[in-house]
């Protein structure tokens, strides 16, 4: 039976007709405990979901929701190994590379900590090693750049979590990721660089993506261009992958080649050796302590009720708004600078995990599932599409991060940025009402006339809903806590909607389709064989095209 039809479908539709005619102003006005009620905090992280539009009863059905949804066995599976991404018939065990504890972690009978563990010492040997300028160049320099070439899940989550813990940094060490397969990207990074002090890190799960074996390709025949000896390859190439064999056909060294497992999703791959740019930049003290984090989550997520679980509770409310108050969108807006590319990833965890369209058993689904996840450095954006969220006719749920202490205690830097946090909030909430507009409109020493023609465009209706997570400080034990957070919320959600969040077949789809055009483009002959637009696109660019190229 669709979940649409169950009863606790229907009383949660009946709950929506109450609840959307109710304003949060005046929910918060009858509730002084409204902020205690609706706040959660483990450790030094808060999540306030008291602005949005719930009440005690919309909580209590969301949970039941959830229950229904079995939720608790679905943990327990992923967990213990399960082959849950069924599609793919692969166990979802990304929680196996943060398991900070003695216990096994079995699949299939095998306990899979062991490998996990060997894998985390080789990435503390190589990191150390780049680190303390142990690992020399072949001229016998020590390495200054590493460059990450991968895209989508062996990119954007290291390349979001070295920017993030940037104040934990190596500081005389530069970071590059290279995933765009057009030439601009590889080649205005190899403009930066010096072979002899470069470490390239290959970082494909398949190790058959064509734009990451094309980048890498370019790379390593610059490098050999600049270099002229094959053997220094060793020294300034390395892999990560599931597929060793295909790494050491590429010219990898054996022993360079970390290891990947196809029970570990791309975008949930950051806890693996696909992070070692991530433990290069902070060592490997820290990255652990990023996996503390995330295993702390983890945790909380196993063991906590519902009612106090915070994956369990942002899923729901995401839930409440695309599935009941229709919200297409879902923003994502960090004020901590150092968030600026959790947007970029929180796109591909959430948007690729929950982006489908066909149930567990194989139907086409009767109600939405993911959100469109958009976002921006939350500063930046209020000076550009706030408008939107403020005034505009589309309701757009939103979390706010911000972290309490900076990195430079430039007190007054700080508390303009957190003052903009709580006043956004604020008023996203409020609102602002006719009365308070004309008054400030008079205040300014309008005319009648004119506080009424500009009235309308003066009033801000509010009651739009945001969740505010604040901790203490974007370390790395806060920042594996934060993307464990995200990753269960996500998982949550695909639960409830009985869709598989763990394949990609759009994305796959991607990866097979330029392959079959690209021999097209290898003569001048005009093609036919598509529809006529692609047919026109690709004879336009033939005759285009500077000849040779
Ligand atoms: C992630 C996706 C996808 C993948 C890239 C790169 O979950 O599967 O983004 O990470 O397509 O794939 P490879 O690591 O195999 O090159």
């Amino acid at each position: 039976m669709s979940m649409i039809k169950t009863k606790i479908w229907k009383a949660l539709q009946a709950h929506y007709e109450v609840i959307c005619g109710q304003h949060m102003r005046d929910m918060f006005a009858g509730d002084r405990e409204r902020f205690n009620k609706f706040s959660l905090q483990h450790n030094n992280l808060l999540l306030d979901y008291s602005k949005n539009r719930i009440n005690e009863e919309t909580m209590s059905l969301l949970f039941q929701l959830v229950r229904e949804a079995d939720l608790e066995n679905w943990i327990k599976r992923m967990f213990n190994g399960e082959r849950i991404n069924h599609t793919e018939k692969r166990a979802v065990l990304h929680t196996a590379l943060r398991n900070r504890s003695d216990q096994p972690v079995m699949l299939d009978g095998q306990d899979v900590m062991p490998e996990v563990r060997a894998e985390l010492k080789k990435i503390r040997e190589l990191a150390e090693a780049v680190r303390q300028r142990k690992w020399r160049g072949f001229s016998g320099q020590p390495i200054t750049d590493v460059i990450n070439i991968g895209i989508g899940g062996s990119s954007l989550g290291p390349e979001m979590v070295t920017d993030a813990l940037r104040p934990y940094g190596i500081h005389d060490m530069r970071f590059h990721f290279v995933s765009n397969v057009d030439e601009n990207h590889i080649m205005d990074t190899l403009e930066l660089l010096k072979p002899e002090t470069s470490l390239f890190i290959i970082s494909s799960k398949s190790f058959t993506t064509q734009d990451t074996m094309l980048n890498a390709s370019t790379a390593r025949r610059w490098f050999l261009k600049n270099v002229d000896d094959e053997s220094a390859i060793n020294k300034h190439f390395v892999a990560v992958s599931a597929n060793t064999r295909a790494a050491v056909e590429f010219g990898i060294a054996e022993e360079n080649v970390f290891k990947m497992w196809d029970w570990v999703g791309g975008r949930y791959s950051l806890w693996s050796a696909i992070g070692l740019p991530i433990a290069i930049s902070i060592g490997m003290e820290h990255f652990e302590a990023m996996l503390d984090g995330a295993y702390e989550m983890d945790q909380h997520f196993k063991t906590q009720p519902f009612e106090k679980n915070i994956p369990v509770v942002l899923a729901l409310l995401g839930i409440w708004y695309n599935n009941f108050f229709g919200a297409q969108t879902q923003a994502v807006l960090p004020y901590d600078q150092h968030l600026s590319r959790l947007p970029a990833y929180l796109q591909q965890a959430d948007m690729e995990s929950n982006g489908k369209l066909v149930d567990r058993q194989g139907a086409t689904v009767d109600y939405e599932t993911g959100p469109v996840i958009f976002g921006e450095i939350g500063i930046a954006a209020q000076h550009a599409f706030y408008q939107l969220i403020h005034q505009g006719s589309k309701l757009i749920p939103a979390d706010f991060l911000a972290s309490i202490t900076d990195f430079h205690c430039i007190k007054e830097h700080h508390r303009v940025l957190m003052s903009n946090v709580f006043a956004q909030t604020e008023a996203l909430m409020k609102g602002k009402s006719e009365e308070d507009a004309a008054a400030e409109l008079q205040k300014q020493g309008l005319s009648e006339k004119e506080i009424k023609e500009l009235l309308p465009y003066k009033v801000f209706p509010g009651n739009k809903p945001t969740n505010t997570i604040m901790f203490r400080t974007l370390d790395p034990h806060t920042m594996g806590m934060l993307i464990a957070m995200y990753e269960h919320k996500i998982f949550v959600q695909g639960i409830i909607w009985n869709i598989n969040s763990f394949d990609q077949w759009g994305v796959e789809l991607g990866k097979q389709l330029a392959v079959k055009i690209q021999s097209e483009l290898v003569d001048e002959q005009p093609v036919t064989a598509h529809d006529s637009s692609t047919n026109g696109l690709i004879n336009f660019y033939k005759e285009m095209r500077p000849k040779n190229s």
